[in-house]
């Protein structure tokens, strides 16, 4: 009851090229889809460099910045937009800390990774850049909006 009186959010999620390489794609949407959290677009990409700096501009200062852009270009990402209540936060929570080694077991990055460099999944980190990397990584053609005919709860 709570979580449906919460805003309807969308966010920002992204199998970085570690997780596609070592085949979590599955394990990852999985994930959220279990979760019931709507899926509105799904895309396989290679992510060319100014879209990896345009993404990661609020970093473009820290010394690992060069390498970011690296390993995000490095090899094709899945792309995803996901909606429902409390999406932002709630996926923040499923895919835990920056750090894996600091992730929770259970979350995606507890359960799967190692480096922090390789933390094979982005999620968004508030509901404004849920929205503006939406609009980045998709064109308007590319996002679908419907309804499951049997799980209203999922809006
Ligand atoms: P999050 O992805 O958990 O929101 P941010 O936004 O602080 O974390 O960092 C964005 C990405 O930059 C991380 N997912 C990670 O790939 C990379 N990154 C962050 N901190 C470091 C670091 N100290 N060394 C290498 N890469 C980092």
């Amino acid at each position: 009851l709570v979580a449906s009186m919460e805003q309807v959010e969308e966010t920002y999620i992204m199998v970085k090229p570690d997780g596609v390489q070592r085949g979590l794609v599955g394990d990852i949407i999985s994930r959220f889809e279990k979760k019931g959290f709507k899926l509105t677009g799904l895309k396989l990409f290679q992510c060319p460099k100014d879209l990896a700096e345009e993404h990661y501009k609020d970093l473009n200062s820290k010394p690992f910045f060069p390498k970011l852009i690296e390993y995000i270009t490095s090899g094709p990402v899945v792309c995803m937009a996901w909606e429902g209540a409390g999406v932002v936060a709630s996926a923040r929570k499923l895919i835990g800390s920056t750090d894996p080694l600091q992730a929770e077991p259970g979350t995606i990055r507890g359960d799967l990774a190692v480096q922090t460099g390789r933390n094979v999944v982005h999620g968004s980190d508030s509901p404004e850049n849920g929205k503006r990397e939406i609009g980045l990584w998709f064109k308007e053609g590319e996002l679908c909006q419907w309804t499951p005919a049997q799980a209203q709860w999922l809006r």
